[in-house]
């Protein structure tokens, strides 16, 4: 376990909200209204109704004026269209330390200009963390294209999360919200990773420490619990419940964990969630923990955990 120590805060132009495509889009804009002011934002589409101006909010349209309706599911076609506007996004990503990158797949943009959208943020230095929304099952056709794209979204970005959508609509039908809007995962996501490196904490979690986490070979995948100070097992299987396509986090090598709660959080709570997180993983598994209190947290613990080594099974 790290010791408490101090760090360099990072300023909001380091960590870089991405959406590219129509899903990945509205998911990044809804996702930074919560971290406004702490993470910029790039909306990438070809697609003009993708697009919303702010402060911080930045455009990258693939395309031109006549074709406004997108790339029509040519992911070759947003590629090339994407690596066009390199110039433009070396410029964006001068200050970039963290991309966090979310897409749908099975489509043209998202498929063709995320992972070269990733490439070049890597390529200029970033981590970068992608979520990727895998098509629905009665989508075999959209599953296929998808699966191109994922496949050099894996090998490009640093973790690649995959989201399935068939989870994700079943949970939003739930709570009786869209699936294209009810994406609260990813909302506790983006804030969850954004607070851990924008804000002091008790334990400060840095780029350093991301960087030795996505560092280790294997897959990787981000967990996000979020229930009550003295029920850790709750905010575990909360955790667990997350839309994800199914992968074994048992192996894994890596472990970066956040925990937040409130003014009332204790040394021990953060201690027995975080205790519980790890209880799966391999003896000799790095674990680096950070905590911070958050005031607008009541009687809540939300826990973010990136878990990275994992054996392929
Ligand atoms: N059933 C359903 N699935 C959708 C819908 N919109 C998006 N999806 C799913 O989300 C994936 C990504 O869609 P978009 O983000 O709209 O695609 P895009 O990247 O903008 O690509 P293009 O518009 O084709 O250039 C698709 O492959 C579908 O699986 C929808 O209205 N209905
Ligand atoms: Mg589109």
């Amino acid at each position: 376990m790290e010791m408490p120590r101090t760090v360099a805060v990072m300023d909001p132009s380091n960590i870089l909200l991405a959406g590219v495509g129509g899903i990945g889009c509205a998911w990044a804009r809804q996702a930074h209204t919560k971290c406004e002011g702490s993470a910029h934002l790039v909306l990438i589409d070809a697609d003009d109704g993708s697009f919303k101006t702010g402060d911080d909010i930045h455009v990258l349209r693939l395309g031109h004026a006549l074709d406004s309706v997108g790339c029509a599911a040519l992911p070759p076609l947003a590629e090339q269209r994407m690596r066009g506007l390199s110039t433009l996004t070396n410029q964006l990503l001068q200050t970039t330390e963290l991309v966090i990158l979310l897409t749908g797949l099975g489509g043209g943009v998202g498929t063709g200009a995320a992972h070269e959208f990733a490439r070049q943020a890597r390529q200029s230095g970033a981590v970068v963390l992608a979520v990727a929304g895998l098509p629905f099952e009665s989508q075999p056709t959209r599953m296929e294209i998808a699966q191109e794209g994922l496949e050099r979204l894996e090998k490009t970005a640093h973790v690649t999360v995959r989201l399935s959508l068939d989870r994700l609509a079943r949970q939003a039908r739930e709570k009786g919200q869209l699936w294209q809007m009810g994406a609260e995962w990813i909302e506790d996501l983006v804030d969850g990773l954004v607070r851990t490196l924008m804000r002091m904490g008790l334990l400060n979690l840095d780029l350093m420490d991301l960087r030795a986490v996505v560092n280790q070979t294997g897959e990787a995948t981000l967990l996000v619990g979020v229930g009550r100070p003295d029920d850790p097992k709750g905010i575990l299987e909360a955790a667990l419940k997350a839309p994800l396509a199914a992968i074994d986090v048992g192996g894994a090598k890596g472990c970066l964990i956040q925990v937040e709660g409130g003014l009332g959080m204790t040394i021990g709570q953060v201690n027995a969630v975080a205790n519980l997180f790890t209880s799966a993983l391999d003896n000799d598994a790095q674990v680096i923990l950070g905590a911070r209190v958050s005031e607008d947290l009541h009687d809540t613990i939300r826990v973010v955990t990136l878990l990275s080594g994992i054996r392929p099974s």
